[in-house]
């Protein structure tokens, strides 16, 4: 029986890859070279530090692990300035009704992020009241395909991982999902979400019904 749901949250709940690529292009830009909106797209479900080292790596430039910090720290200042102002009309359609259909179906609700923000993103939208537990990147010590972020969620919730769906938008966080033993909807396209068990464009198009739908897959 499926009795959980556990959200990845950018390019679910909400879109914060646009702020992501304009902190990024700042600090790129500050060190002489671009960052394209093509490479940031390989940065989605991509934790903060790991991400950077793939910039510098674009760019040609090596740093010291303290510099590293650093730069990884200035970033997300000027991250945080921006989903500051995030306000509740930047949240991904479909995606409150979603969670107030879940939590009115009796089903727990957890997020599973690699955003150390994500917390400040949830209060922001006035999304927070919706979730019974947060697992994110501040938690967690293994990032996506690792599934150790949503078997945190599972395990916060009281919930087995074969009870749970997860809602993922990222290739590494459907291989995490699976890897948890769970079942997951794919939020994005079936060409490129191979491996979920339904994909839909977004939670707009996602009732209780279709989640229920999937209690029939196996998860082994
Ligand atoms: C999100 C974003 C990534 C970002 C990561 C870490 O992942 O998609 O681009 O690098 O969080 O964010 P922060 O710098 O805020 O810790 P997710 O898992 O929510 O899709
Ligand atoms: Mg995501």
């Amino acid at each position: 029986m499926i009795k959980a749901c556990i959200f990845d949250l950018d390019g679910v709940i909400v879109d914060t890859a646009l702020y992501h690529y304009q902190a990024w292009k700042r600090l790129a830009n500050e060190l002489g070279f671009d960052f394209t909106e093509h490479q940031n797209e390989q940065l989605k479900g991509v934790s903060r530090v790991r991400s950077l080292e793939l910039i510098l790596g674009w760019g040609g430039v090596t740093k010291t692990q303290t510099e590293q910090t650093e730069l990884a720290t200035r970033k997300n200042q000027w991250y945080v300035e921006m989903i500051n102002r995030m306000q509740p009309s930047e949240i991904l359609p479909g995606a409150k009704e979603f969670l107030q259909a879940a939590k009115a179906a009796g089903l727990k609700t957890a997020l599973g992020s690699a955003s150390k923000n994500s917390s400040t993103i949830l209060e922001r939208v006035g999304l927070l009241p919706f979730f019974d537990a947060i697992v994110d990147g501040n938690h967690v010590a293994a990032s996506k395909p690792d599934p150790e972020v949503f078997l945190k969620g599972a395990e916060a919730l009281g919930t087995d991982p074969s009870e749970c769906v997860v809602f993922e938008d990222a290739i590494a966080g459907i291989q995490a999902a699976k890897a948890g033993n769970m079942k997951v909807v794919g939020i994005g396209s079936p060409e490129i979400l191979t491996g979920a068990d339904l994909v839909v464009p977004g939670l707009h198009e996602m009732t209780i019904a279709r989640l229920q739908a999937l209690d029939s897959i196996s998860t082994k």
